[in-house]
């Protein structure tokens, strides 16, 4: 298997590189696990669905032209945490470096559904310090499994709009063109609140490229 690993995150730009044209944003995907956060990522990133992911935390980088302008996705692929209090699901790390927030659950796990309600209060708690709130999707995955749906969509309608977030059911096993809104819908909302932020965080030992992705489908 050839995996191209950095263990050194790149320096990144503030807004913009130096050609004006390039736009810079940090995806950061919390939630419960086996919620599909990987499978989400990875359908962005590759269009496809590989099946299984395993536990690997990682951020990818990914450009993506939107409107004809090239914009460069940095994405923290998360592992919820083992064995920790719910208070700790999420960093005050995390939310320093992330310009925009997916909060995922799967429609099948009302107990994923209740780790996404916890992160968004942990959210809003950890941030009252700041000025701006960051932006935020909640996203129902695995919507192809309407026969052990266990949260309703108006349920999850009514957290995200209570939370002031977007809202989003999709299927990261059945297609590419649904989950595409929850990244470029994100990246509207951080458009529309405050540009782009931050340079890079030294937080993460290993920076995977989506070539190391293939990689892992093929080995
Ligand atoms: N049916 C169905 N299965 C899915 C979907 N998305 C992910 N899965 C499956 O759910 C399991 C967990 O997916 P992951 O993407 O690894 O979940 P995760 O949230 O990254 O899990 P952790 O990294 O362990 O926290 C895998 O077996 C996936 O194939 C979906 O939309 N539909
Ligand atoms: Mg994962």
């Amino acid at each position: 298997m050839v995996v191209q690993v950095k263990t050194n995150l790149p320096q990144y730009s503030k807004a913009m590189d130096g050609n004006q044209n390039k736009v810079e944003t940090n995806i950061l995907l919390l939630g419960a696990e086996n919620v599909g956060k990987s499978a989400l990522t990875v359908r962005f990133l590759t269009k496809r669905f590989i099946g299984e992911y395993g536990d690997i935390e990682s951020i990818y980088s990914h450009i993506d032209k939107i409107d004809g302008r090239e914009i460069s996705f940095n994405i923290w692929d998360s592992l919820y945490p083992q064995s920790c209090e719910s208070s700790e699901s999420v960093s005050e790390e995390q939310l320093r470096w992330a310009d925009g927030i997916v909060l995922v659950y799967s429609i099948c796990d009302r107990a994923s559904f209740e780790v996404v309600q916890q992160q968004v209060a942990l959210i809003q708690k950890l941030s009252s310090s700041t000025s701006s709130p960051v932006p935020k999707v909640v996203v129902g995955n695995k919507r192809d499994l309407q026969h052990r749906r266990a949260v309703s969509s108006e349920e999850g309608r009514l957290l995200a709009q209570s939370a002031g977030c977007g809202f989003f059911e999709v299927s990261a096993a059945e297609a590419y063109h649904g989950v595409l809104p929850v990244f470029h819908g994100l990246h509207e909302l951080i458009k529309g609140t405050k540009g782009v932020k931050k340079g890079t965080a030294g937080i993460m030992g290993i920076m995977r490229t989506v070539s190391a992705v293939f990689s892992k489908k093929r080995e």
